[in-house]
């Protein structure tokens, strides 16, 4: 009798213990809690944090993020820098932290018009190759790489940023050298090494008018061909003045007429002056280092906070809408002390592009999107 009692309140008691550790504290909820039943919410991850070369950064990205991304390492120019010798050291880290954690694993990119290895395009005498070496260079190169994250990395950017923002083809080598096939190439090759990996193309400005519509059109028509892409990632670069917040919305609606889903795939937002009329993330574009272009090197100004905060709360509460379009939204960073933005297009700024200080810390905006979820 006394037995059976004892073991009727040690089931009690062990009951009440799962229910006090399943029951989390505000303080305890991360970003991908929050947003569970919304999209995922991914980061990229640099070599360092890669290499979990610090505990607290690592426990931040675990605790927020349940998708990551390779900010770097798979990009041809480090993966495969001499022909036929690939250097899978950072990758494969990449993958078996996503896998020891159950995160949705991105790889980015196989095919990029930048931080290409010289070798890709030319003979042993420098001269363009011909298409079909090119071709089979590509097939190759994704052969390779998806090959070998088969069934473990769970979505590729197969192509990346092949579109002008006026929507023509951008003039890379890729399509000098083959033309617009490429691109139907790259997909093809990508889901011959793996069928069940998700296929995406990724652009920058892709609230521009002429680059939504080319994309729609290059879309439909591959799969019109029996292609199989299932997402569009639309970059996000933004900066306080462009884009407009109803022109990225427009264009998450027509790439998801399109079939596909839509990510937001390298969120960031800065806060400093843009040197350029241009916008976007045109890695090319460099302009000298002023001290009037780097207002705010010892903090942001509180106007300029709040004035990114309220952007930060606009773009959100349109990815929240559109969640039966969105399927992720990945910031590109984890903190404003990594972004590439203090160094792009003008090399020694002090940015505060993402959601986490320089100090690892949220800002308060984070606590504002966790409440506009559904779930809070
Ligand atoms: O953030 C990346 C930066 O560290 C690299 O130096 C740069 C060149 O490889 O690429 C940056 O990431 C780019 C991404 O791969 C594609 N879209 C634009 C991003 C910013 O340039």
């Amino acid at each position: 009798m006394i037995k059976k009692q004892l073991a009727k309140y040690g089931i009690l008691f062990l009951s009440v213990l799962i229910g006090l550790a399943s029951c989390k504290s505000k303080e305890e909820i991360g970003l991908k809690d929050a947003f569970k039943d919304t999209f995922l919410i991914g980061v990229a991850m640099n070599s360092d944090q890669i290499q979990q070369k610090n505990k607290d950064v690592n426990d931040l990205i675990l605790k927020h993020y349940n998708s990551i991304v390779a900010e770097n390492c798979m990009k041809s120019g480090i993966i495969q820098p001499v022909e036929g010798e690939f250097d899978f050291s950072l990758s494969d880290q990449l993958v078996c932290f996503g896998e020891k954690h159950k995160m949705f694993i991105v790889g980015h990119t196989l095919i990029w018009h930048s931080q290409v290895p010289k070798w890709f395009f030319v003979d042993e005498q420098g001269k363009d190759v011909s298409p079909e070496v090119l071709k089979q260079r590509m097939k190759t190169h994704i052969h390779t790489i998806v090959n070998r994250y088969k069934g473990r990395v769970n979505g590729w950017d197969v192509v990346n940023e092949a579109i002008e923002d006026d929507g023509s083809w951008r003039n890379s080598k890729f399509y000098q050298i083959l033309g617009e096939d490429f691109v139907k190439l790259a997909f093809q090759y990508a889901h011959e090494a793996d069928p069940e990996a998700e296929l995406y193309y990724n652009d920058y400005n892709m609230a521009k008018e002429g680059k939504r519509d080319a994309v729609v059109r290059m879309v439909t028509k591959l799969k019109e061909q029996g292609i199989t892409v299932n997402g569009i990632g639309m970059q996000g670069h933004l900066m306080m003045d462009f884009p407009e917040v109803e022109d990225f919305e427009k264009s998450i609606i027509a790439f998801g007429s399109t079939g596909a889903k839509v990510m937001i795939t390298e969120l960031d937002l800065s806060a400093l002056p843009n040197p350029f009329s241009t916008e976007g993330a045109e890695i090319s574009l460099r302009a000298d280092y002023e001290e009037k272009m780097n207002p705010y090197p010892n903090g942001l100004s509180k106007e300029q906070t709040e004035a990114q905060y309220k952007k930060f709360v606009d773009f959100f509460n349109v990815f929240i809408r559109q969640k039966d379009i969105v399927s992720r939204v990945t910031l590109w960073g984890v903190s404003d002390k990594d972004s590439w933005k203090n160094d792009w297009p003008i090399k020694g700024r002090t940015d505060y592009p993402l959601l986490f200080d320089r100090d690892y810390k949220p800002k308060p905006v984070v606590e504002t999107i966790m409440k506009m979820t559904p779930n809070p």
